[in-house]
């Protein structure tokens, strides 16, 4: 398994680096969580069983040997992350399943990409299939309480239970439409409180940088006024205040040279 268990850790870190990279961007990240596992060795046999896939064959027919997940926001973020996928270099798409177009009779909803991926190991390159799904908040959130029910009653969930799981999956597509129809501006104050974020901290990494070479009665003054900014709430007063500040540092760092 030591192959699967690199590959899924090289993904994971891959691709939560690819979240941190919009997100420092200022730029809107399609991809919100990204998890993975290794599947455990009981639960490849008892597949391989199921779906009567010899032993000498579970490598090549079984896809979900190593699976990664990656949770979205939004319906439409699936089809981006997708892409990000198809155009990487190091990812080669063998197959697509499209449970979203055409949902699981179960109710179940996703979208899985079968992927080659190829690892470096003592012996060689090896060259893997991984499963990924990508699925939104809410998708992830059946799919998860579903597939928790599926230890207790294996195929034989009891029929009024499947009905409200199905009319539960039908709420959950309504749920991802509703908050489609507001994306642009959830997407619009999700990247405002970042870009707040990232200005309030250089701004105080700035006052702390000031205080190596500025006196402290005139940086006192900067910290009033900074917090009298701050107070405001205006985003253009935020961004004045940080340009007018790195003007002052930048005086300080020519007349210490
Ligand atoms: P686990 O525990 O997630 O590792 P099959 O297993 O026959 O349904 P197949 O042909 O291998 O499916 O591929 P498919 O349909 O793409 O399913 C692969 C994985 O998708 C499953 O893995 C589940 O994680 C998820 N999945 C598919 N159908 C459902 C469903 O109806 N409900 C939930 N909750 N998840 C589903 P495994 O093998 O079940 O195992």
């Amino acid at each position: 398994m030591n192959p699967y268990e690199l590959a899924v850790k090289e993904l994971v870190l891959k691709l939560e680096h690819l979240i941190e990279e919009h997100r420092l961007n200022g730029m809107y990240s399609p991809m919100e969580q990204v998890s993975g596992r290794v599947k455990s060795i009981s639960s490849i046999l008892e597949k391989a069983q199921r779906k009567k896939i010899p032993f000498e064959n579970i490598e090549t027919e079984m896809e979900d040997i190593a699976g990664i997940r990656i949770i979205c926001q939004f319906v439409e973020d699936i089809e981006r992350v997708a892409q990000l996928i198809r155009n990487r270099s190091d990812m080669t798409v063998k197959s697509v399943k499209d449970y979203l177009t055409n949902a699981k009779p179960s109710g179940y909803r996703s979208y899985h990409l079968i992927i080659y991926y190829t690892v470096e190991t003592v012996h060689g390159p090896k060259r893997l299939q991984i499963e990924i799904q990508i699925r939104t908040l809410a998708m992830n959130f059946w799919a998860t309480i579903e597939h928790s029910l599926q230890y207790k009653y294996r195929e034989n969930i009891p029929e009024y239970v499947r009905n409200r799981l199905s009319s539960a999956a039908d709420a959950i597509g309504m749920l991802d439409k509703e908050m489609s129809s507001v994306r642009s501006e959830i997407i619009d104050a999700q990247n405002s409180s970042h870009l707040q974020a990232t200005l309030v901290a250089e701004i105080l990494n700035n006052i702390q940088n000031l205080y190596k070479v500025a006196n402290k009665r005139d940086i006192i003054k900067i910290q009033d006024e900074f917090y009298r900014v701050y107070a405001q709430e205006d985003m253009e007063q935020l961004i004045q205040f940080h340009k007018e500040l790195d003007a002052i540092a930048e005086g300080y760092r020519a007349q210490n040279l």
